[in-house]
């Protein structure tokens, strides 16, 4: 008997992505991407210069992770394709090394009772799309067309979880508004120009998907934080808050499960006349094909007051202009990553899906608690005692329960991340895995404390306490 029982067949995994696990070797014939290139370029904004060259070498130990994979529990398992491995050149020409590493790959993951899931842009541009403007230039859309129908023939037979971005709104954040992704720019104009087409890549794929006769799902991944105003009763906080979530969840949210755009971020963009350049017929394609299935990735909330500050006119027009970020008296906090952990946000965010998004089925793809210097947790058998990220689980898990229990659709909870893993500009500072990876001993694995519970979990469907 467990308390916390959940329905059966509950997807029970984790999360990752290509350029954060898989490393490059001699000969496999990828190309590079924008963080490839941005390493090249400037070494010095990654965390202890650690490029994404070497990562968690999962190119060449995937038979050993899909085994650790299974010692800890997972039933389902994501990572993403790299588009610069498939199609490294613009001659469109597949990459035969790619295909057999991907084959081999998802392969070993059916072999062993874990379902993949696959991703197929997880923030890793192709250098030489990024050279011709990347997402703010229409042929892009093209390609990723292109490229996300190659992937479905290629892999489609075995593959029936497809996504069609992670977490777009981080490309349009990170790479045209806060300078933390290439091509670092602060351009309001490219930013919503990125997002819409981000969106009608989308939806096109979605619709090549769904004419295929492949009998899967395609879904979306999105980072949701729920925005909460510094006082309900405020009107000025209450339109601030509405305001930031237009801006962070709803832009992708409303055009991928209803089809729509927030009035709200319409009415600002067209104020600011940087409505996105469109060709007749996309607002009906974005409409018409929305997603089987949503993935939620949430880490924290998002507090909001009433514009106080001045505005930065050198930056502006930003999201910014609209709101401020307010720090709620005696919130609990991630110091290493300074975000704040608010574990009912993950029930909000499930129930406003049951609520105003037709109850669409939709799972936990992303949470997690990154910890730096985690070695030091390490006990004497070489093992990481990370009681402190089974609390965080557990302390998620029951309000996923709760809202599961109120009619919410969610049929699963993914961990970031399997392995630890290289994360973008941190690198290798925070720790997030089941699975902790020596960087000084040629990478080598040992599964945490938490790992070894999660497989608990997932063999009883549920925990006690
Ligand atoms: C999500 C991304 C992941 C991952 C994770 C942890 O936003 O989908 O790629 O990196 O966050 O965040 P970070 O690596 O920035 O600490």
């Amino acid at each position: 008997m467990v308390k916390y029982k959940f329905p059966d067949g509950f997807w029970w995994g984790s999360a990752a992505s290509g350029p954060q696990t898989e490393g490059r070797v001699k000969g496999d014939g990828k190309a590079d991407n924008i963080w490839d290139h941005w390493y090249k370029k400037e070494p010095e904004k990654f965390f202890n210069q650690v490029g994404p060259q070497n990562t968690s070498k999962v190119y060449q130990s995937y038979k050993e992770d899909v085994q650790l994979m299974k010692k800890s529990g997972h039933n389902t398992f994501r990572t993403s394709i790299q588009w610069s491995r498939l199609i490294p050149n613009s001659d469109g020409k597949v990459n035969s090394e790619a295909v057999k590493f991907y084959d081999d790959y998802f392969n070993e993951l059916l072999e062993n009772g874990i379902e993949p899931f696959v991703n197929l842009f997880h923030f890793d541009m192709p250098m030489r799309l990024q050279e011709m403007g990347g997402w703010l230039n229409r042929e892009t859309v093209e390609a990723y067309v292109h490229y996300a129908e190659t992937c479905f023939e290629l892999f489609g037979d075995r593959v029936k979880k497809w996504f069609t971005h992670n977490e777009p709104i981080v490309p349009v954040e990170g790479g045209y508004l806060y300078q933390f992704h290439y091509p670092s720019e602060v351009n309001m104009k490219h930013a919503v120009q990125v997002g819409f087409n981000e969106l009608l890549a989308s939806a096109k794929v979605i619709q090549k998907y769904h004419e295929t006769n492949l009998d899967g799902e395609i879904g979306i991944i999105l980072n949701l934080t729920p925005s909460y105003p510094r006082d309900e009763n405020s009107p000025a906080d209450v339109k601030a808050a509405k305001i930031a979530d237009a801006f962070f969840n709803r832009s992708f949210l409303d055009p991928s499960v209803k089809g729509t755009f927030p009035k709200e971020l319409v009415e600002i963009v067209t104020e600011l006349n940087m409505l996105p350049e469109m060709e007749e017929g996309d607002l009906t394609l974005i409409e018409e094909n929305t997603v089987d299935l949503l993935g939620i990735n949430y880490y924290q909330p998002r507090r909001v007051k009433a514009k106080e500050s001045a505005k930065n006119n050198e930056m502006a027009p930003m999201p910014d202009d609209y709101f401020d970020d307010y720090e709620k008296p005696g919130r609990k906090m991630n110091p290493y990553r300074g975000w704040e952990i608010y574990e009912k946000g993950i029930y909000d965010i499930l129930a406003n899906i049951r609520k105003n998004y037709g109850n669409i089925q939709c799972f936990i793809s992303e949470n997690g608690m990154g910890v730096e210097g985690e070695e030091r947790f390490t006990d004497e058998n070489g093992k990481v005692q990370d009681d402190y990220r089974i609390d965080f689980i557990k302390d998620h898990l029951r309000y996923v329960h709760q809202a599961i229990q109120e009619g919410t659709n969610c049929l699963g909870y993914h961990m970031w991340t399997c392995m630890d893993n290289w994360s973008w500009l941190n690198a290798y500072k925070n720790r997030y895995g089941f699975i902790a990876i020596d960087l000084d001993n040629n990478a080598a694995r040992t599964i945490k404390k938490s790992g070894e519970w999660f497989k608990t979990v997932s063999d009883n469907n549920g925990f006690e306490d």
